[in-house]
């Protein structure tokens, strides 16, 4: 019998889909280059990739991918994505998404996927601002930035992402900048490789209504890219990503890198370890007859 032909290598151009209809300079671009990048380096099988997404600019990515993808509801990629992750072991989960989505209206969906610890990488576009609706305050939009729902200066405190990432059991928690290429590719492969609930906080300018907002993270714009020294710390202790968050928080923009790797049973594998045990109690019975026997118990 003649051996199975190599799987074939996965080109960029395989990959890509609709051109890109973000605005010239927006940092998003560079997000899908990295996500390209990435896929190609690790050579993920091109019919296991899962793009799936909630409702933005940064939203719009499985558009921009040749690959199995969802542009869903807004805030409500994460409980889309649970059920696939769960459902298809095999398959490699990427979720895309906005600051708008993901911390606001999907705020409580992000908190429940990180303590479940779901096998799936996901990367938040954080702008500080709702930028598909044109310019709205978001969850993330620093006290006094002006916006068309805060003519005046936002007035109520942004959340610290990271901090609640990292109070909600997410296993990896990262935090790059779409300038920094090397460093965001970087993120990314280890986010795709972390087994559990990875998080990408992605600094993404929205070059249309918050130009500006990260060059504090852009030494090329006179700002500082300085890197979490993963050496001296260890890097499975909540308490010590928090006290990075809280840098961030207190000295903008704080410093680059993952905060936070550890390792916990994901909800994948405690789940299919329950399906395992019950089937063994049932045995041979199928699936058919198991829902009728228990539409019968119901009656
Ligand atoms: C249920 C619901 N509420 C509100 C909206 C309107 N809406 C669409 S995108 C969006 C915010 C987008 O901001 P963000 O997630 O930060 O993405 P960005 O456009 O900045 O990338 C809002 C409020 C919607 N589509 N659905
Ligand atoms: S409005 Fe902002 S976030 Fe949306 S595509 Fe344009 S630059 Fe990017
Ligand atoms: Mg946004």
């Amino acid at each position: 019998m003649s051996s199975p032909a190599p799987a074939e290598k996965l080109t960029k151009k395989q990959l890509k889909a609709d051109k890109p209809t973000w605005c010239p300079g927006c940092g998003d671009f560079s997000v899908l280059a990295s996500f390209f990048n990435i896929v190609q380096k690790l050579e993920i099988p091109h019919e296991k990739i899962v793009c799936v997404s909630g409702i933005g600019c940064s939203s719009r990515f499985p558009y921009f991918v040749n690959a199995h993808g969802i542009h869903f509801i807004h805030g409500r990629a994460l409980p889309l994505a649970t059920g696939i992750s769960l459902s298809r072991p095999d398959l490699h989960v990427f979720v895309f998404g906005g600051d708008g989505d993901g911390y606001s209206i999907g705020g409580n969906h992000l908190t429940h996927a990180a303590r479940k610890n779901v096998n799936l990488s996901y990367v938040v576009m954080d702008n500080q601002v709702y930028g598909l609706t044109k310019n709205q305050t978001s969850p993330t939009t620093p006290l006094g930035h002006k916006s068309k729902t805060d003519p005046r200066g936002a007035i109520d405190r942004p959340i610290n992402p990271m901090a609640q990432l990292v109070a909600s059991g997410a296993t990896f928690i990262a935090r790059t900048h779409t300038t920094q290429i090397k460093h965001m590719n970087e993120m990314f492969e280890r986010a795709i490789l972390h087994p559990g609930f990875a998080v990408v906080e992605t600094l993404s300018e929205c070059s249309m209504f918050y130009p500006g907002a990260f060059d504090a993270g852009n030494p090329r714009k006179g700002g500082r890219f300085d890197l979490v020294d993963e050496e001296a710390r260890n890097m499975e202790s909540s308490a010590e990503a928090m006290s990075l968050a809280e840098e961030a928080e207190a000295d903008f923009p704080g410093k680059f890198g993952v905060y936070l790797e550890s390792q916990r049973p994901t909800k994948n594998d405690l789940e299919a370890a329950w399906i395992n045990d019950e089937r063994a109690l049932v045995g041979e019975t199928s699936d058919r007859d198991l829902m009728r026997q228990r539409f019968d118990a119901m009656r």
